[in-house]
């Protein structure tokens, strides 16, 4: 203790940290001695992966200082912040952030050219960590980069698994996942700390016992595993300030293994170690669509129970009045992956801080909020109530607690409305007994939303009514964002050096200034530079595409963009019968080819591993593209693109490339959508659905900017309710039924007509997402698009102002609203 004592008392033990020196000699200095002395290596040794993990670690010093004083200062201060909570964290390529946070590219660019070392060369080398699926996962990365840009504090919690979302390979047209070893090269951007390392109990079963008069209830797990943290930097844009994502890895604890091993069994050692690890070895590749199994439900307490711990423990100084927890902390849920940190945190207080019940629930509901990300009833978590109780069997009781007491309020107000109980309960008990999360999520936060306008109005009607009767003001809207630094200034240097030259750099922190360039749609010079940068960007997605694939993307071509996670309800098929109708239109002389627009299609998604229909739709786009795409009668017309393994790297290069956004899922069914934004900011134009977000970009840009088909959301549920048939509109449309009966008739898959016969037969007899419905209204748009590309003046007008009026979608501003809403942290702005 005395020895411990003098090293914080030591004059130097507050010194400032100070990275090296910011010129290209000081930058150069420090990347020889990475390269010496941490990789070990002389520079006419060093390999590519060398230079990179030393260019890494290089650059890491630069934020040293400003991460360590980061959380010097937030640990003095103590004010109010954000623990972000979240299964998955889609963070993309470190490299080019860190340079842009740090204003450091040109120094690095110039001081690798005088060793000889291509910057460009170094990036490429970066393996992103693909820790999540889609859309949810994106969104947490561009929070928590807002956060750390706006000067709030935050800490992201989540896994470090050990495989991420899988490699995407196309075998026969067909998709093969291969293993993510992200981490196979080194992980210059992590900080493991083992010395604080977590204890996370599973199993076992609990006991009373008296506590001085008083009878306490104390959990006994039957085994544990550890939760080792990853400390990764997240670097604020040019502001000094550097957040912290910490991410858990799981490890068996020695005692678990020494137990067996002691024993004589050294294979069951090995093999309890495999267990434990298993934990945080995949990310389930499901997107919106949970699957129930048990490792989940271990990966999800796992990691929120560590975090929980970790702050409690931790992060907050000893002595903290855990009544003024409200006052320093929000947790925010994201999605329903992590509401066992709601019973988690019921446990901590009453079990182990000794809490009185009703004082702990009062902290408990004051600290959590939740987000909701879907609208599918299929993809609300539920967790049978057997697998819960037997891997977490406090959890179960305090959940059961939780759920009489609220259904004792809400008879208190409705009277013995035995249906509306049923309704309500937290535990389901139809199919099965089971714990309705969203509903547990619900009863527990401060306050609900959802991720868009539309999303957040049907989640109240239509999803959780019973809960916005009851709860009044306890749901709210915040439409999703993203982060201008990733997805404007990263990826279109080109456009974004345009537009600081036009209005100033104030956009990149302040995007609605994007607002400025509104008068230069009508500045013809400004025009031309404009579409001269969608042209370079198409030139340069086709560099990427050539070297990556073997692809390439004609100059002349409108570039029409699909990439997201392919799912029924987002509609890839719909977009597969486009394809189809203008082949035949061609191949059956209806039209002229040298009358139709030449479009280049490109496609980028993948499909859970056991989601059959969708692979099969992944198998049918990639048929009808090899048709297409080898079918001299439409050479220089159509083109179909479908390079395998879409990530986060990869929408970096296509988005700025794109003419066209597709945003076609059914009305009612996407949220929010994310990508609808970027390709707005990149100045895309968008082909869309009145769905998600599309309704406030379609609003914002004015319905002479954006491409609006299909029905609402209430024309689907009134079709809905009428009774669909989808066989009603093959058969009374001769356009839709040619394009189905090619695709049945095997001219996509060799004369074979079994290929995909299960894709007809689902779109003619089921189509739940109303396919057929739309296809008249969606060919009739797409003609539209054509003719509206024909005036290239106008199209470019269009996409300027696009680009001018969508700064709205900065994730800057979903935090502000986030701010305001629901955490109450101290004001940022
Ligand atoms: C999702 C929704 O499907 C998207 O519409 C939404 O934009 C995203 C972020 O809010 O969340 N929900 C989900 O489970 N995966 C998603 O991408």
């Amino acid at each position: 203790a005395d020895a411990a004592t003098a090293v914080k008392t030591h004059p130097l033990a507050t010194a400032p940290v100070a990275g090296p020196p910011t010129s290209v000699d000081g930058f150069v200095k420090e990347f020889l001695r990475e390269l010496n002395f941490g990789q070990g290596v002389t520079l006419a040794q060093s390999t590519v992966n060398d230079q990179y993990l030393a260019l890494a670690r290089t650059v890491r010093h630069y934020l040293m200082a400003r991460w360590l004083e980061t959380s010097r200062r937030q640990f003095e201060q103590q004010t109010k912040g954000v623990a972000y909570l979240s299964a998955e964290y889609l963070l993309g390529r470190q490299l080019g952030n860190a340079l842009l946070a740090t204003d450091l590219t040109e120094v690095v660019e110039d001081g690798l050219r005088s060793l000889g070392i291509d910057l460009a060369t170094l990036r490429s080398q970066e393996v992103e960590p693909g820790l999540g699926n889609g859309g949810l996962g994106r969104l947490a990365a561009c929070f928590i980069d807002s956060l750390a840009t706006m000067g709030v504090p935050c800490i992201g919690y989540g896994i470090r698994y050990e495989y991420g979302i899988f490699r995407q390979t196309f075998v026969d047209d067909q998709q093969v996942e291969q293993p993510d070893g992200w981490l196979a090269l080194g992980a210059p951007w992590e900080f493991p700390h083992p010395e604080q390392a977590q204890l996370i109990g599973f199993g076992g079963h609990t006991e009373t016992y008296d506590d001085e008069g008083v009878t306490r209830t104390r959990w006994v797990p039957a085994w544990d595993v550890k939760a080792l943290p990853y400390n990764y930097m997240v670097p604020g844009y040019l502001n000094g300030r550097v957040n912290t994502l910490r991410l858990w890895r799981a490890v068996a604890t020695d005692a678990f293994d020494l137990k067996i091993f002691n024993a004589g069994d050294f294979e069951e050692a090995v093999r309890s170690q495999t267990f434990a690890e298993n934990i945080s070895k995949v990310l389930y590749p499901e997107d919106s669509t949970p699957q129930g199994k048990e490792l989940r439900l271990q990966q999800q307490y796992f990691f929120v129970a560590a975090s929980i711990k970790n702050f409690v423990y931790d992060v907050l100084p000893e002595g903290f009045d855990l009544h003024e927890l409200p006052e320093r902390i929000i947790f925010q849920l994201n999605d329903t992956h992590p509401v066992i940190g709601v019973p988690e945190l019921m446990r901590v207080l009453v079990d182990e801080k000794k809490m009185d019940w009703d004082e702990a629930w009062a902290i408990t509901k004051q600290c959590f909020a939740y987000t909701c990300h879907t609208l599918l009833p299929e993809a609300l978590e539920v967790w049978s109530v057997d697998l819960l109780g037997r891997l977490l069997p406090r959890h179960l009781e305090i959940i059961y607690r939780i759920n009489d007491e609220f259904l004792a309020e809400v008879r208190e107000k409705f009277g013995d409305d035995e249906l509306r109980i049923r309704r309500m309960s937290i535990i389901q008990e139809y199919p099965a007994r089971a714990v309705r999360m969203a509903y547990l999520a619900t009863v527990a936060g401060a306050k609900v939303n959802g991720v868009a306008e539309l999303h957040s109005q049907l989640l109240r009607e239509k999803v959780l009514p019973d809960f916005d009767e009851f709860y009044p003001g306890k749901f709210t809207n915040v439409t999703n964002g993203v982060t201008p630094r990733r997805f404007l200034r990263l990826a279109n240097p080109a456009l974004s050096e345009l537009i600081t030259e036009t209005i100033g750099v104030g956009w990149i922190t302040d995007l609605e200034r994007l607002r400025e360039l509104e008068p230069y749609a009508e500045d013809e010079e400004f025009r031309a530079r404009f579409a001269a940068i969608k042209a370079h960007n198409k030139r340069r997605a086709n560099a990427v595409l050539l070297e990556r694939d073997g692809f390439t993307v004609p100059d002349d071509h409108m570039v029409d963009v699909m990439v997201k996670r392919l799912h029924e309800y987002k509609r890839q098929l719909l977009k597969v019968l486009h394809i189809v109708t203008l082949y035949d239109r061609i191949v059956s002389g209806e039209v002229a080819a040298a009358d139709v627009t030449p479009r280049t299609f490109i496609f980028g998604a993948k499909a859970a591993a056991g989601y059959a229909m969708a692979k099969r739709i992944i198998h049918l786009i990639n048929a009808v593209g090899s048709t297409v795409n080898a079918d001299p009668r439409v050479e220089g017309r159509l083109k179909v693109l479908f390079p395998p393994n879409y990530n986060v790297t990869l929408a970096e290069k296509v988005i700025p490339a794109a003419d066209l956004s597709e945003q076609i899922s059914l009305a009612g069914k996407e949220a929010s959508g994310t990508g609808n934004m970027k390709f707005a900011l990149n100045g895309a134009l968008t082909i869309g659905t009145d769905d998600g977000a599309n309704v406030e970009i379609r609003e914002l840009v004015g319905d002479e900017n954006f491409f609006l088909f299909g029905m609402s959301e209430p024309e689907v549920q009134a079709l809905q309710d009428a009774g669909y048939r989808p066989s009603a509109f093959y058969e009374s449309d001769p356009t839709l039924r040619r394009a189905i009966d090619l695709i049945a008739s095997g001219a996509f898959s060799g004369g074979d007509r079994s290929t995909f016969e299960p894709v007809v037969s689902n779109l003619l007899h089921q189509d739940r997402f109303m396919v057929l419905a739309d296809f008249a209204s969606y060919i009739a748009e797409q003609d539209r698009v054509d003719v509206a590309y024909g005036d290239q003046e106008q199209w470019t007008r269009s996409a300027i102002l696009n680009v001018a009026r969508t700064g709205f979608f900065s994730s800057d501003r979903s935090m502000v609203d986030y701010i305001d809403r629901i955490w109450h942290t101290p004001p940022v702005r």
